[in-house]
């Protein structure tokens, strides 16, 4: 596998963070966010040994003066929300595991900056300027390291692994449960095997974990204390456009032969865009002829469109501005500025209707219209 860069950043007492920074009052103070359960606590309250799904008043014990403030999930999303778009940003290679976390694939884009530590600092402060919000990072060699390295200097700070050495030479000595994935359940089998340090796995072969906690237990456990992780970040792709082309072994003469063979084309392109639930607004023609010479006519509607029939009849126009003063070799169609079907954007005709309240029965009409469009 090529060497690759992983960051992972985790905001710092997520939804503590959020009160304090909406109630200054809050700030520097022991303090959680909860009912009757605590969801999170302030690092200050962290002090007393309050922890997240504590109960309240068990946690009042603790803390005398502890200050419970209640659950707004509505305001904690709209800022995870708010933090996603500010990540997407940097690269597409994002895989958001929590409201508050996520690993970024930054083997390309770091080669833009001078070092993963600027990198760090850069990314935790455009975090805080924009949310006024700290988070922890961690930059490592894969998903694992990256993760253990983010939560090694919280809250606020970052650490880096360059490689597996660097790793184990920080998680030998640890207890084992700070390799994500390890529970209580786990952890009390392998108490029994007299494993409690990350360092004690390495007194047993992989065949031999593997008989004391099973096939898929044992080569985590085996693997992730060598530091050892494949698991890609898994992100969505982004797609530009979706096409098919034909090449002709015999070249295309007749200009009904060129009109089959587009629309068998075009219906194969337009199945894979239903298949993906997308909208598209621009469709290509490619035309090569016999002696190699290759042009595009491309044509954007008005809207995002789906149909079938819009479509063909786009793309018929447009075969029927070509000269075809030569056979065909190849054929091609495809479709471009692609959107999900869920998150159309509004033209802005439309967002001005959608302005205009009064106007219900415009509305109305107008959305019958795009939806007999699609
Ligand atoms: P975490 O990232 O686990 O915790 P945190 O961000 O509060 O603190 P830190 O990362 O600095 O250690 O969880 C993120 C949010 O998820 C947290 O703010 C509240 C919520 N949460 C719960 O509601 N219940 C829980 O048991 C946990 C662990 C978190
Ligand atoms: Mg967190």
């Amino acid at each position: 596998m090529k060497e690759r860069i992983i960051l992972h950043y985790d905001m710092d007492a997520f939804y503590a963070s959020v009160e304090a920074r909406d109630n200054h009052t809050l700030k520097g103070k022991p303090m959680v966010v909860g009912g009757s359960i605590i969801t999170t606590a302030s690092y200050e309250a962290r002090k007393f040994g309050v922890r997240s799904a504590m109960p309240v008043m068990e946690a009042r014990k603790l803390c005398p003066n502890l200050i419970v403030v209640p659950v707004s999930m509505g305001k904690y999303l709209e800022v995870s929300q708010k933090i996603k778009n500010l990540v997407i940003r940097l690269t597409e290679k994002v895989e958001f595991i929590a409201s508050d976390e996520g690993y970024v694939d930054i083997s390309e884009v770091i080669k833009k900056y001078p070092s993963k530590e600027y990198f760090a600092k850069r990314f935790q402060r455009g975090i805080y300027k924009n949310t006024g919000l700290t988070c922890s990072v961690g930059i490592g060699y894969n998903k694992l390291s990256a993760k253990i390295a983010s939560d090694a200097k919280k809250p606020g700070g970052y650490h880096i692994f360059n490689n597996s050495k660097e790793f184990i030479d920080y998680i030998s000595g640890k207890n084992i449960k700070i390799i994500p994935g390890v529970g209580k359940k786990f952890q009390e089998l392998l108490a029994e095997k007299n494993i409690f340090l990350v360092r004690d796995v390495y007194g047993f072969s992989l065949y031999e974990l593997i008989s004391f906690f099973g096939k898929s237990r044992g080569e985590f456990l085996y693997f992730s204390s060598l530091g050892e992780d494949n698991r890609r970040v898994d992100y969505k792709k982004k797609i530009h456009s979706i096409g098919n082309e034909n090449t002709f072994k015999f070249p295309l003469e007749s200009e009904i032969e060129i009109k089959r063979e587009l629309e068998s084309i075009f219906y194969k392109t337009h199945e894979r865009l239903l298949k993906k639930g997308l909208l598209c607004k621009t469709l290509t023609l490619k035309i090569r002829f016999e002696n190699r010479k290759t042009i595009t006519r491309s044509k954007t509607l008005e809207n995002l469109v789906d149909s079938k029939e819009i479509l063909l009849n786009t793309l018929e126009s447009l075969n029927e501005s070509v000269d075809y003063n030569m056979r065909v070799k190849l054929l091609g169609v495809s479709l471009g500025t692609l959107a999900q079907k869920s998150v159309r954007q509004l033209s802005f005709s439309e967002r001005g209707l959608f302005r205009k309240k009064n106007n219900l029965d415009l509305l109305k009409e107008k959305i019958k219209k795009i939806e007999g469009n699609n």
